[in-house]
C-alpha cells in the first residue's frame, strides 16, 4: 500500500489557478466597457481599504498573454475566470459587444494553445450597474437578464470552452452585498437580501438552461457555493445545534435546498418568516432551479464555529467577516459567532483542512453521483520579496499541503473529486480589503505591477506536474 500521502491523484485531475474578472483585469473603462456594482462600490468612500478600486487591478486585460505564460511554465493545467458582465453587455441587456466577447475569446484561445483548460465563470459579482439601478437581485427580472447574457456567452464561446460556472457564491451576493453591505452594492436590508438569493438560484437556473440551449451536450454546467461547514461551540448543547442548524440553512441549504433537491428547508422559511412570507418564490421557479448539475464547485477556507447568543459570551467572538454593524445571517440574530481555535491567516481564518474533507464528504453523501470541483482554496499572507527578489511563503505551501491532502483523503474515501483551483493565480483586489491581502501564488508588485512566481507557485507548479504532493520544504 503506498503511503496516502504521496499517493498519486487521479491522472485526469485539473491542477488549477482561479481568478475573478474585477480584481483582476482593471481596463474598466475601455472596449466599451461600462460601470458595475463593484466600480460604483469601490468608488464611493470608504467602502473599500484605503479607498482601493479595481481600475487597473493587476492590468490582466492587457497582460493576460504574460499571465497565460506563467501558468504554462508552472505547469498548471487548468485556470478558471470570470467574465465581465458589463464588458460583454454594457447595458446589462440587449446586444453584447463584439470588443468584450473578442478579448475572452484571446484568453480562451492562449489558454488552449499552452494546453490549459479553462473554466469559465459568468458571474463572480459584478452585476452591471445599470441593473442594480432597475432593482440588482433582489429584482426578479435579473434573472431574467442573467439567462440572456449566459445565452450569449455560451454562444460565443461554448465551441471551445468545455466547462462553465454559472454563479459563483451566491450567498457573498445575496448576504454580504444586501444584508450586511460590505460587499456592492452595499444595501443593508435582510429581507430583500433573501429575496436577491432567490433571484440568484434562479439565475442560475435560468442561466444553465440558456447556456445548454447553444452549448455542445458535452460541456458541463455547475455552480460554486461556499458552502459552510457550521460547528457547535458545544457539541451536546441542544441550543448551540439549533443554532448550527440555523446558520448551516442561511449558508448552505438556501442554495443547495432548490438547486439539489427542488425545495428550500422548511426550518429556514420558518426561522426567516418574521422578515418575509417567501411569495417571490413563484409556480415553477423551484423546477427551473432545481434541473441536473453537471458538477458541483465548491469554495472553501475556513469553518464556522456558532453557539447560542447568551448572555455571557464563551470565549472570542467572530463571524469570521471583521466587524459590522449589519448581519450577513437575516432572522439570525440569536447565534453567536466564534473564533474557531487555532493558527490563521492574514484574513483572520483559522486553517483547518479537517473542514474541506468533511465538505467534500457531504456532497459525497447529499449528492451521490455528481462530481465535485474544490473551485477556490488558499491563504492570504504578507508577501514580501526577500533580499534576493524571491518571494518565500512557507506558510502558503503549508495551507496548500493540507487543504491539498485533505482532498486526496476524501479521493480515497470515495468522493468524485475532479479537480482544483487554487485562489488565486495573482494577487488582487481582494474586495473589502483592497490590495492589503495577497491570496497569489504569484506575487505582483503594485508599483510596476510585475510578477513574481513565490514558492507556493514553484510548489503547486511541481505537485500539478507530478500528480503528488511534494514534501513541505523541498521548493
Ligand atoms: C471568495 N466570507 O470570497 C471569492 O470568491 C474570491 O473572489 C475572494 O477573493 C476569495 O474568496 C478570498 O476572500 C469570499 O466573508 C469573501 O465568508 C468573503 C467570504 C467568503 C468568500
Amino acid at each position: 500500500m503506498p503511503d496516502l500521502m504521496t499517493a498519486a491523484f487521479p491522472s485526469s485531475f485539473l491542477w488549477g489557478a482561479a481568478t475573478s474578472a474585477y480584481q483582476i483585469e482593471g481596463a474598466v473603462r475601455e472596449d466599451g466597457r461600462t460601470p458595475s456594482i463593484w466600480d460604483t462600490f469601490s468608488h464611493t468612500p470608504g467602502k473599500t481599504a484605503g479607498g482601493d478600486s479595481g481600475d487597473i487591478a493587476v492590468d490582466h486585460y492587457h497582460r493576460y498573454r504574460d499571465d497565460v505564460a506563467l501558468m504554462a511554465d508552472l505547469g498548471l493545467s487548468a485556470y478558471r475566470f470570470s467574465v465581465s458582465w458589463s464588458r460583454v453587455q454594457p447595458t446589462g441587456r440587449g446586444p453584447a459587444v463584439q470588443a468584450g466577447l473578442d478579448f475572452y475569446r484571446r484568453l480562451v484561445d492562449e489558454l488552449l494553445s499552452k494546453g490549459i483548460k479553462p473554466a469559465i465563470t459568468l458571474y463572480h459579482w459584478d452585476l452591471p450597474q445599470e441593473l442594480e439601478d432597475a432593482g440588482g437581485w433582489p429584482e426578479r427580472d435579473t434573472a431574467h437578464r442573467f439567462a440572456e447574457y449566459a445565452q450569449i456567452v455560451g454562444g460565443a464561446l461554448g465551441d471551445r470552452v468545455e466547462n462553465w460556472i454559472t454563479v459563483n457564491e451566491p450567498w457573498c451576493s445575496a448576504f454580504l452585498g444586501y444584508a450586511a453591505g460590505v460587499h456592492a452594492p452595499g444595501r443593508t436590508d435582510p429581507a430583500a437580501s433573501l429575496q436577491a438569493a432567490h433571484h440568484l438560484n434562479l439565475a442560475h437556473g435560468l442561466g444553465a438552461s440558456a447556456l445548454r440551449s447553444v452549448m455542445p451536450a458535452r460541456n458541463t454546467v455547475a455552480l460554486s457555493l461556499n458552502s459552510s461547514v457550521v460547528r457547535p461551540l458545544s457539541p451536546g448543547n441542544a441550543e448551540d445545534l439549533a443554532a448550527v442548524q440555523k446558520i448551516d440553512d442561511l449558508a448552505n441549504g438556501v442554495f443547495h435546498g432548490p438547486i439539489l433537491k427542488g425545495a428550500y428547508p422548511e426550518t429556514l422559511l420558518a426561522a426567516t418568516s418574521s422578515l418575509t412570507d417567501w411569495s417571490f418564490v413563484l409556480d415553477g421557479d423551484l423546477r427551473a432551479v432545481n434541473q441536473p448539475l453537471d458538477a458541483l464547485g465548491l469554495n472553501y477556507y475556513t469553518p464556522t464555529l456558532v453557539s447560542a447568543a447568551d448572555a455571557e459570551p464563551r470565549g472570542p467572538r467572530s463571524d469570521g467577516h471583521g466587524t459590522r454593524d449589519h448581519s450577513p445571517w437575516p432572522g439570525a440574530d440569536d447565534v453567536a459567532f466564534h473564533q474557531t481555535p487555532g493558527e490563521r491567516t492574514e484574513m483572520g481564518w483559522t486553517i483547518d483542512p479537517t473542514g474541506l474533507h468533511e465538505l467534500i464528504m457531504r456532497y459525497t453523501e447529499e449528492a451521490p453521483g455528481l462530481p465535485l470541483y474544490v473551485t477556490e482554496n488558499g491563504a492570504a499572507y504578507d508577501d514580501k520579496p526577500g533580499p534576493d527578489g524571491r518571494v518565500h511563503d512557507p506558510e502558503r505551501i503549508a495551507y496548500l499541503h493540507g487543504h491539498l491532502s485533505a482532498v486526496r483523503r476524501a479521493i480515497a474515501d470515495g468522493a468524485d473529486v475532479r479537480g482544483y483551483y487554487l485562489w488565486s493565480l495573482l494577487d488582487n483586489f481582494e474586495w473589502a480589503y483592497g490590495y492589503g491581502k495577497r491570496f497569489g501564488a504569484v506575487y505582483v508588485d503594485y508599483a510596476t505591477l510585475d510578477r513574481t512566481p513565490k514558492s507556493s507557485a514553484y510548489w503547486y507548479g511541481r505537485a500539478a506536474r507530478t500528480g503528488t504532493l511534494p514534501e513541505v520544504g523541498t521548493v
